[in-house]
């Protein structure tokens, strides 16, 4: 098991559009392994692959209160929207440290995705897994919450991170 680095915003290179995984093999579950424990080292519910520099449309999450229920979903899809009445939650991202940004998303979402073993499964969300879930697949897309929230404050994270990071 490995730690990886994750990417902060606004590094372009969270911006790649994710490749669907073709081959279910070791060195997927040892991304996937190594992706858990960095989402769990920095205290995260969720990451993408995107946000560790990996082009592949692989998410894990755990939105359980002892951390003890990590879930693996590759390939996801958008089925439909169950429930399309919002829910706001502040929601706060491993590649934007120190920023929270209250947003709404569908309360409820189908999705099908595989394990590890390349079999297919469905998953209906609700609450917080719906809003885990679109978070981190936007981000398998190149998006960031960053995107839905004003310019101003948006160029505000920006010069903050840059300063951060020295640039
Ligand atoms: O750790 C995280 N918490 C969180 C809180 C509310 C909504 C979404 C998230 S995901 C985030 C980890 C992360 O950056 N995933 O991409
Ligand atoms: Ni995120």
């Amino acid at each position: 098991m490995a730690l990886l680095k994750v990417l902060l915003f606004p590094d372009p290179r969270l911006r790649t559009v994710a490749e669907p995984v073709a081959q279910f093999d070791d060195s997927l579950k040892r991304i996937t392994n190594d992706m858990l424990e960095t989402m769990y080292d920095g205290s995260g519910i969720g990451l993408a692959a995107t946000q560790v520099n990996v082009h592949k449309r692989i998410i894990v999450l755990d939105i359980s209160e002892d951390k003890d229920n990590p879930l693996i979903l590759i390939n996801p899809k958008l089925k439909k929207i169950v429930d399309s009445e919002k829910v706001s939650y502040s929601e706060g991202c491993l590649s934007v440290p120190g920023f929270y940004e209250e947003l709404s998303r569908p309360s409820s979402v189908e999705i099908a995705a595989f394990n590890l073993e390349g079999e297919e499964m469905n998953i209906i969300t609700d609450d917080l897994l719906s809003v885990v879930i679109q978070h981190e697949m936007d981000h398998l897309d190149g998006k960031m919450m960053v995107d839905f929230i004003s310019n101003i404050k948006r160029e505000m994270i920006r010069k903050k991170l840059n300063k951060a990071k020295g640039i």
